[in-house]
């Protein structure tokens, strides 16, 4: 059965880059799209359903390749705490910061972190957002991990928006194994990733390369269970110093490396090399106030990929807008509106595996996208928050909420 949409204007995204058809049509049938072009070439046909999107900027659906969206608590107390002065050191020192979001999504109930995620994840439906990537790392034990990896499945079975779950186990060094990363490494490898991936609930594996967290040593051991398992690898790299951890993702073929305020030339030549997409977190980064700048030029330069996410998560950003992750990346990191939205389509696919069926608007790729009533694709990453009219289409259906 084949549904028309027409009277609008859109922008692909294919090869990311606006790739603009003017006063378009687009025809879907099922889940996929069948055809996309200017409307006075449009092949006639008898379709089931026309909708007029009066005139309508249509991207794709905005993707999330980012978030940590299912824990439990929240540290908002925290954010007071720091204006007021307090070190996140002290605030570490008295139990705060991620060691008290492990005691309390430990503590959730999976209806519980269920709840609470799919409150947020709404947030992001809202704002136009077709597929999403969440990770564990908030539990940092089998049962708890297993728990959170559940809860995501649920998210991508109960809401209309496509889910990629992520195995952060290595996040941060549980009470347990204090003192003792090296053993808790080996847990993550021998007894974790084998058991959650065998039930199923393990698209990808990520890690935490940072002097506060986990050695490029160790990384690399998580990284080589993965690859046993069949399982493509992530990584938060250089976020906070240079380890190289971006140059090592890079050599096992990551999807992704994600933060990379400190990366270097050697390490952007590495994932152009390998095609490991950079994804940029100017949430982080703002919330952080952070001061070193992701090396743009040399992105560009050596033609890395660079995606845009919320890495919406308790401790150090707290986004529910990936529009509003656009603007940051424009106004802090000066990407233009064009590669931002590249960086929330296109790219964003390509980090999570899905480059080939979704992030851009072809013949034969998912029909995710937006209707946005905007005068032009800038608007995106112009407007400060707030919410923009639109009609979301996932999979050829009208899911607006
Ligand atoms: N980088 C971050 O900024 C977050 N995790 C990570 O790997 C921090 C998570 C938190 O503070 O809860
Ligand atoms: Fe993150």
């Amino acid at each position: 059965m084949k549904t028309l949409w027409q009277h609008c204007h859109v922008a692909t995204m294919a090869q990311g880059n606006y790739s603009i058809i003017e006063d378009a049509a687009i025809v879907t049938s099922g889940t996929l799209i069948e055809w996309i072009g200017p409307r006075a070439e449009l092949p006639k046909a008898d379709y089931a359903t026309t909708h007029d999107l009066q005139g309508a900027w249509v991207t794709p659906g905005l993707i999330d390749c980012h978030t940590h969206t299912v824990f439990g608590g929240n540290r908002s107390g925290e954010f007071e705490q720091r204006l007021q002065g307090v070190s996140y050191a002290e605030i570490a020192a008295a139990g705060g910061g991620i060691a008290s979001t492990v005691r309390a999504t430990r503590a959730a109930t999976e209806d519980e972190l269920f709840a609470s995620g799919h409150k947020r994840l709404r947030s992001l439906l809202r704002d136009g957002v077709t597929t999403v990537e969440i990770k564990s790392g908030y539990g940092l034990d089998l049962a708890s991990e297993r728990k959170i990896l559940r809860v995501i499945r649920r998210l991508g079975a109960e809401l209309p928006v496509s889910v990629r779950s992520t195995c952060l186990a290595a996040h941060a060094l549980p009470p347990e194994y204090v003192d003792r990363a090296d053993a808790y490494i080996d847990h993550i490898c021998v007894e974790m990733l084998p058991a959650l991936a065998a039930e199923g609930l393990v698209d990808a594996v990520d890690a935490f390369c940072e002097y506060l967290a986990f050695s490029p040593e160790q990384v690399e051991r998580v990284f080589v269970a993965a690859q046993k398992l069949g399982l493509p690898v992530k990584l938060h790299a250089e976020q906070l110093s240079s380890l190289h951890g971006s140059s090592l993702a890079a050599r096992y073929q990551a999807l992704s490396a994600d933060h990379l305020e400190f990366m270097t030339e050697e390490d952007a030549i590495a994932m152009a090399a390998s095609g490991t997409v950079a994804v940029l977190l100017p949430g982080a980064f703002y919330f952080l106030r952070e001061t070193q700048l992701p090396p743009m030029d040399a992105l560009r330069k050596h033609g890395v990929k660079i995606a845009i996410a919320s890495d919406l998560n308790p401790g150090t950003s707290p986004a529910l807008s990936v529009r509003l992750m656009l603007n940051m990346a424009c106004t802090l990191f000066r990407m233009t509106p064009e590669e931002a939205l590249a960086g929330a389509t296109q790219h964003a696919a390509t980090a999570l595996g899905l480059g080939d069926s979704h992030g851009s608007l072809e013949v034969g790729k998912v029909a995710d996208f937006v209707a946005w009533q905007i005068d032009r694709p800038a608007d995106l990453a112009y407007w400060l928050g707030g919410e923009l009219d639109k009609r979301v289409v996932r999979h050829g259906a009208d899911v607006t909420v």
